[in-house]
């Protein structure tokens, strides 16, 4: 198996993405693409991550990373197959090819920003600048709610992925806001495509509700995981992924247990 042929397998083709939505991420570093899920594909998301939140308990997210005020999840991959989509849409996955080449999965969470909380700093989320067009990373977050100017959606600065700098190197405060900024407000269902190089973070979710989504975060094949695959992936996950999908998860050797 390779990039291409999982690819083709994957159902992604050439037009997989028009020249205008490629053109646009590369201009501002996010492409949302409406109506991936159908709200009934949303609600059982929702359901599944609850039961898992309430299942973890303390433990939630340990896996990458606990963040006071959200719910946070990790490994997905291995809670259930209804995940699986996250890391085999053609969509998706045409948007990755455009802006990293060969590429894998690095990581796939949840996270809710809780009511009264969620504020993040802007950020990339690579611990250093890289040129315009040599991208790394790239993320996709999978709206599990209407993102509204309230309630929490994430902020962006686009074009902020060809400045290469990070926040910290232009702004005296990355926690305050920016003036180009703007919020990545859609319905649940859309995904939104972020080149992780673009500043950006969640905002303070001022409703009664939490805000839930799901980041599939993507990176050239050549870098460590935020979640080493192989390392997690369990027996069963592996039998029912095609050889496609465990490309895609970097995944080499079956598990031994
Ligand atoms: O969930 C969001 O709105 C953005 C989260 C994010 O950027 C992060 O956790 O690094």
């Amino acid at each position: 198996m390779d990039m291409l042929s999982a690819l083709a397998d994957l159902g992604v083709a050439a037009d997989t993405l028009s020249a205008a939505e490629n053109q646009r991420l590369d201009r501002d570093g996010f492409l949302p693409l409406p109506g991936i899920l159908r709200q009934s594909e949303v609600d059982s998301l929702n359901a599944r991550l609850a039961a898992l939140t309430d299942a973890e308990g303390d433990r939630a997210g340990l896996e990458v990373h606990q963040e006071t005020g959200t719910d946070r999840l990790a490994d997905l991959v291995n809670k259930d197959p209804i995940f699986y989509v996250c890391f085999s849409h053609p969509r998706v996955l045409a948007a990755m090819r455009h802006v990293l080449g060969e590429f894998k999965l690095s990581s796939l969470n949840s996270r809710a920003a809780l009511p009264g909380q969620g504020h993040q700093s802007l950020h990339a989320d690579f611990g250093e600048p890289v040129s315009a067009g040599a991208y790394r990373v790239c993320n996709s977050i999978w709206l599990l709610d209407d993102f509204t100017a309230d309630n929490g959606a994430t902020r962006v600065v686009p074009g902020s992925h060809r400045r290469a700098t990070m926040p910290a190197q232009e702004m005296p405060d990355p926690a305050g806001s920016h003036p180009e900024e703007v919020q990545l407000i859609a319905p649940a269902g859309t995904v939104v495509i972020f080149n992780s190089h673009l500043w950006h973070g969640g905002t303070l979710n001022r409703s009664d509700r939490p805000r839930r989504a799901m980041h599939g975060y993507f990176c050239q094949r050549d870098l460590p995981q935020q979640l080493d695959q192989n390392a997690y992936l369990r027996r069963t996950t592996y039998e029912r992924l095609s050889p496609a999908q465990r490309f895609v998860l970097g995944v080499t050797e079956p598990p031994t247990s």
